[in-house]
């Protein structure tokens, strides 16, 4: 137990979210894997309150990238408080979202706040943040596992993508996660995980 759980520390001690993707392309049956695997998570009343939208169409990712980076022009131009501008610094990022266009795969998270059955009746879901909060663990878990790389971005406001994917009114944009290997000799900020003794607290 102890081996196990030093190595998988290890392993994923090494994952790092990633700016810079290359276009080489991933076989659409891995990403049904990583899908199928975050839909392993434990949900509220195991609603699964989830719809993960798998993009690789040139056309719609070009259109996801205009929508979002005219939201992110807005963001880094007044929207941002001052405070938060600043706390991005380290990452150096901008409103300019290339990786929208040259990942292989944009995997849309939608949260489903509720939920209509086939007759049209409406049902409750139970800690859906929660919920597809782990779900999205699951998969970037499992996209770490398959050697490739991913991005939890977070364009604001997401709405747009409901409205280009066309999504039903039950469904919520919650993660836009770009998909793909790393851009050759892409960089990483230099950052540094909290340790052990400080997020944890021992009774
Ligand atoms: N959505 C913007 C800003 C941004 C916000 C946070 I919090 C980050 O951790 C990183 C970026 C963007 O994607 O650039």
């Amino acid at each position: 137990m102890l081996k196990v759980t030093q190595e998988y520390l290890e392993k994923i001690s090494h994952r790092r979210s990633l700016r810079e993707f290359s276009d080489k392309e991933v076989p659409r049956e891995v990403i049904e894997n990583i899908i199928q695997a975050a839909g392993a998570a434990p949900s509220g009343a195991n609603k699964q309150p989830w719809m993960f939208c798998a993009v690789s169409n040139p056309e719609m990712k070009k259109k996801i990238r205009v929508a979002a980076e005219k939201e992110e022009y807005e963001g880094y131009h007044g929207r941002m408080s001052e405070e938060w501008l600043e706390d991005l610094k380290p990452f150096g990022t901008d409103w300019n979202k290339p990786f929208l266009e040259k990942a292989p795969w944009l995997i849309v998270v939608f949260k489903q706040v509720y939920e209509i059955d086939e007759m049209g009746v409406r049902h409750n879901n139970y800690y859906v943040n929660e919920s597809v909060g782990l779900a999205c663990g699951f998969l970037l878990h499992a996209i770490h596992e398959a050697g490739l790389v991913a991005l939890t971005h977070t364009p604001s406001p997401m709405n747009f993508l409901a409205k280009e994917l066309e999504r039903p009114a039950n469904e919520r944009p919650f993660l836009l996660i770009p998909v793909g290997y790393p851009e050759k000799d892409a960089l990483v900020p230099n950052i540094e995980r909290k340790s052990l003794r400080q997020i944890s607290q021992w009774y």
